[in-house]
């Protein structure tokens, strides 16, 4: 499975192509378990219309708990064999922050790979290294920037053929660029982050997953938010509204619909019906 939006609405990746799916009705039913849905990384058995029928048996799953109901376990990602924890060289590094990410990777299985991004901001990334690696032994350490290219080849040749990665960093860290740096192609939206605080604005809103040239699978996902890494759920939520408004769009009557009072309006209809909740 390589999408996952809001509704249960998913992308699926088969030997004949892409295909939108949904759970089978029976997944659906009774109190829905997060761990037990379908997750980005998932190997599922489906009918020809894209109805996942199983889940196969998960080799590692990265999840985290949510803050208002800590029973709650929101699955980020499954079958991660690297997770790549992103922060920036600029004022938005955390080292708090990252190592909290970083706990939250190990604890799924993953091998840790701490990256450092936009060192072209700053003379001198061999400190911000050092720290990193001394307060997460396990993890290598990378500094590079998607814009002058330091390093992009260090990061790409830690990733392995068939393996799956997932970035995992706040709004802004550069996710995405990266993304599009390691595919060499312009495929994931970004946005010019904020110049007060250098955070980001949650460009990215679905988790999606991209096979890369040097064969590794990697999953692009929305930027955690700062600095709950264990505990806000909202950030997801609101990226998931999003992502949903999206694929709602494309059954509105006039492809540069608004969504506020135009005729044949997919998504006031669903929000309307309950099924969208109101922004
Ligand atoms: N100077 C510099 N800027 C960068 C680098 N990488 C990314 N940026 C910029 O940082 C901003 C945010 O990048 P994104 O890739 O959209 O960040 P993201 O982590 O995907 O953010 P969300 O999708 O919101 O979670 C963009 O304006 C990028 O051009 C880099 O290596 N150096
Ligand atoms: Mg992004």
């Amino acid at each position: 499975m390589i999408g996952l939006h809001r509704n249960h609405i998913v992308n699926l990746m088969t030997l004949d192509g892409p295909l939108l799916g949904k759970p089978a009705g029976r997944l659906l039913k009774g109190p829905i378990e997060a761990a037990a849905m379908p997750a980005v990384g998932d190997w599922v058995a489906t009918d020809r219309d894209g109805t996942v029928q199983e889940i196969l048996p998960r080799r590692t799953i990265l999840a985290r708990r949510a803050d208002a109901d800590r029973d709650r376990v929101q699955v980020l990602a499954t079958n991660v064999d690297v997770v790549v924890v992103i922060s920036s060289l600029n004022k938005d590094h955390d080292i708090e922050r990252l190592t909290r990410m970083v706990t939250l990777a190990e604890g799924s299985g993953a091998r840790t790979v701490i990256a450092l991004s936009k060192s072209d901001l700053i003379e001198d990334s061999q400190s911000f290294v050092e720290e990193a690696s001394a307060r997460c032994p396990r993890s290598e350490v990378i500094a590079y920037s998607s814009k002058s290219g330091e390093n992009v080849d260090r990061l790409n040749r830690s990733l392995k053929p068939s393996e799956t990665v997932v970035m995992l960093g706040a709004s802004g860290v550069g996710k995405s660029t990266l993304a599009n740096t390691l595919l060499g192609r312009k495929r994931q939206k970004t946005a010019k982050i904020r110049g007060s605080d250098d955070r980001g604005r949650h460009a990215t809103t679905s988790r999606e997953l991209f096979p890369l040239p040097g064969g590794a699978l990697l999953i692009d996902t929305p930027g955690l938010r700062a600095p709950g890494v264990l505990t806000e759920e909202a950030g997801i939520i609101d990226a998931e509204r999003a992502a949903e408004v999206e694929i709602l769009a494309r059954s509105c009557k006039f492809r540069d619909c608004a969504h506020e009072s135009e005729p044949g309006c997919a998504v006031t209809a669903a929000v309307e019906s309950g099924e969208l909740p109101p922004d």
